[in-house]
């Protein structure tokens, strides 16, 4: 759809204002808020991965381009699916220790709040320590590591080793994602779970509690 090609180059152009406006322009069309996310957004910062890559674009326009998703995913926040009032489960999440990519971790936040969970948010480039001490503190039902890199994919396999090495393996699910993460990843590891993106995390982690 044409509005969704603007949206997606506003993003790539990291052009903020413009994509406030044909985010509203959805809205008031009668989008829905997942569906401006996937065709729009999200297929901007597609683009932007692929540039990034091949050389084409460099990090101060990569982060312009993140900040207008941002801002994007911010306005649409209160058109998801609604949330419950009582909490269906706890859940810690964070980026592992020397990754500061958070856009992905922030729309699972944002899609398990959504959704009713309870979410304790560590921050991006978090030290091993600082999930177990989460775990021991907040007994969560799960525990969320996302990591972009693949060279912050190792932090994943020493969280599940603290855990393991403190006891506190059995007593929480721990859920992986990320782009270069995978199932085969995740259950060579040891994790319990994986999801490759934020709808697949809210699907997964219902049947946990449930
Ligand atoms: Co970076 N970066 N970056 N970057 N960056 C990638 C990841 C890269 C693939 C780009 C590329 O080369 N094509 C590449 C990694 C290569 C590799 O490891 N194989 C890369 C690199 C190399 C780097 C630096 C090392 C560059 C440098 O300094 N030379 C540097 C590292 C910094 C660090 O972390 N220490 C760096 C820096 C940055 C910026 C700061 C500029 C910025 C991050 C801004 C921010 O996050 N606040 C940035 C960005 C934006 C990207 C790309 C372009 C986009 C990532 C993104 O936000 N996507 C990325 C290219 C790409 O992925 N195509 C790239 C949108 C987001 C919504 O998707 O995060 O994948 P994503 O999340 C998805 C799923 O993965 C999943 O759900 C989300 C969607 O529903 N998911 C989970 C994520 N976490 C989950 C957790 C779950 C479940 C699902 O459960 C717990």
């Amino acid at each position: 759809m044409e509005s969704y090609k603007n949206l997606a180059e506003a993003v790539e152009n990291g052009e903020e204002e413009e994509v406030k406006k044909l985010v509203q322009q959805a809205l008031e069309n009668g989008d829905v808020a997942l569906q401006i996310i996937d065709q729009g957004l999200m297929k901007g910062m597609e683009v932007v991965g692929e540039k990034f890559g091949k050389g084409d674009m460099f990090i101060p326009e990569v982060m312009i381009s993140a900040l207008s998703l941002q801002s994007g995913i911010k306005m649409l926040k209160p058109y998801l699916e609604e949330g419950q009032r009582s909490h269906i489960g706890k859940v810690v999440i964070g980026t592992v220790a020397g990754d500061i990519h958070d856009l992905g971790k922030n729309l699972v936040k944002m899609m398990l709040t959504a959704n009713g969970f309870e979410v304790i948010d560590l921050g991006t480039d978090t030290p091993v320590e600082d999930f177990v001490k989460a775990v021991e503190e907040h007994s969560p039902e799960v525990l969320g590591l996302s990591a972009l890199l693949t060279t912050t994919m190792p932090e994943m396999n020493k969280v599940l080793d603290a855990l393991k090495e403190k006891g506190l393996k059995d007593q929480v699910k721990v859920i992986l994602g990320g782009a270069p993460v995978n199932q085969d990843f995740a259950q060579k590891i040891g994790a319990d779970l994986y999801a490759e993106d934020a709808l697949e995390a809210v699907k997964v982690l219902k049947e946990q509690v449930n």
